[in-house]
This record gives C-alpha cells, structure tokens and sequence, in this order.
C-alpha cells in the first residue's frame, strides 16, 4: 500500500512516520509526503474550522498523487483560561510566519498577564483520508493536560515544551517535549486519530 502524507510540517511527519514503521517493516507499505514532491504549493489554511483545513491540505495532495492513499491532518491547542486560544491558529499565533519558539513565547506571555486563568488545555487534531478511489473519511484525537509556567524539553516541536499532559488521570511533571516520542505517541492527539484510520482501514489494507 502507498500512503501520502499531506503536511510540510517535519514534526508531524516524524511522529506519523514512526507511527507507520511496522506497517513499512512488516507489510511493506510505503509512505511518502508532500515534502518529497519536486513542486508542490500548499493551499492556503482558511478554512473555518480544524476539519475544513484538514481537508484543504489533503484534498491538495490528492488532486496530484491519484491512486494512491492520502492522509493529512490539522491540529491545534485549545487553552481554557485563553478562551479556546491559540486554536485554529496554533501555527501563527506569534504572527503569520512565527516559528515554534515564538509562538511558545507568545503563549507563556499571554499566560502570565493572566495568572489566574485556567492552565488546562487539550491539543485536538482532525485527520482526513482519501481512499485511492477518492472516498472521504475522517477521524479524531484529542490529549488533555496543562500549561507549563515555563517550557522544558527539546524533544518534539510545536507546543511541546509547555505542555504537561494528563497521563493516567495524573498531570505530568514532564512536558511532552521531555517524555520524548516513544512516551507521546502512545498517547497524543494524533496517534489516536491516526490509529482510528488505521483501524478503519486494516481489515481492507493488501
Ligand atoms: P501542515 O499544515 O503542513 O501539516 P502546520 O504546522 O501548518 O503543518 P497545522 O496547521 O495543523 O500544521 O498547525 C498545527 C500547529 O499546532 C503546529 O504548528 C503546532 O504549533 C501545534 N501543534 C499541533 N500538534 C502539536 C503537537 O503534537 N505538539 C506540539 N504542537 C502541536
């Protein structure tokens, strides 16, 4: 089976890569993604909501690499005490082109003008698939945990410095970014949707 992954992000397709390894080992699969594309413009994001983005990027990727499977997802985090924020705009919190640190440092900031607002948050992700006959489905995932008052870590990307998830109903003293990716996977927002594509799929895959 051939699976392409619609994202640019090298975080995400890390985590997914990894996620896919026994399947590449053991059943032969082969997984490529958008960054293997010699030309390739991402569509832009403006969808309303995470599966409307999700499929944006996926249905992208499909319309080039036809006969193929084609996953892509979006994903974000929801902070309570920030009203839901950063949210859909995870990405550009700090700014359209803001790199991962300066959203990390753009969301400690607006934590600590609120000292006393909720540290809870979850990371969400939406992922949609595109069978090679172009059938659509999508799947869902969701960590729930808190803020870090400082970020800790250099593993991961993203917002994983600052955030502690809920493990076995406990709050973690690490952050994702300290657990490492054999820790996160088994427990992420999206290992769970893409284990629920897999899942959806394994009884059918060659
Ligand atoms: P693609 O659209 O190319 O997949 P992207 O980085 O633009 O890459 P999104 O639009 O889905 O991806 O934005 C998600 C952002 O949310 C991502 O850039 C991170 O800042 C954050 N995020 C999502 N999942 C995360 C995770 O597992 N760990 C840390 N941060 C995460």
């Amino acid at each position: 089976m051939e699976l392409w992954v619609a994202t640019g992000n090298a975080g995400k397709l890390t985590e997914i890569k990894n996620l896919l390894h026994s399947r590449v080992t053991e059943k032969g699969w082969v997984v490529r993604s958008q960054r293997d594309l010699a030309v390739f413009t991402p569509r832009p994001e403006n969808g309303k909501t995470f599966l409307e983005n999700a499929q944006i990027k996926t249905r992208a990727v499909a319309a080039v690499q036809r006969g193929v499977w084609v996953i892509g997802e979006d994903s974000g985090l929801e902070v309570e005490g920030l009203g839901g924020l950063p949210g859909l705009h995870s990405a550009r919190y700090a700014g359209p082109k803001a790199s991962d640190p300066e959203n990390v440092a753009k969301l400690l900031k607006m934590m600590a003008l609120k000292p006393m607002a909720s540290r809870r948050a979850r990371f969400v992700c939406t992922l949609v698939a595109i069978s090679p006959e172009g059938t659509e489905s999508h799947f869902t995932g969701e960590l729930q945990g808190e803020i870090a008052k400082a970020q800790k870590g250099g593993g991961g990307f993203g917002y994983d410095p600052v955030f502690l998830p809920l493990i076995d109903g406990a709050v973690s003293t690490q952050t994702l970014a300290e657990l490492g990716s054999g820790a996160k996977n088994r427990i992420s927002h999206r290992a769970a949707a893409l284990r629920a594509f897999l899942a959806s799929i394994e009884g059918s895959a060659p």
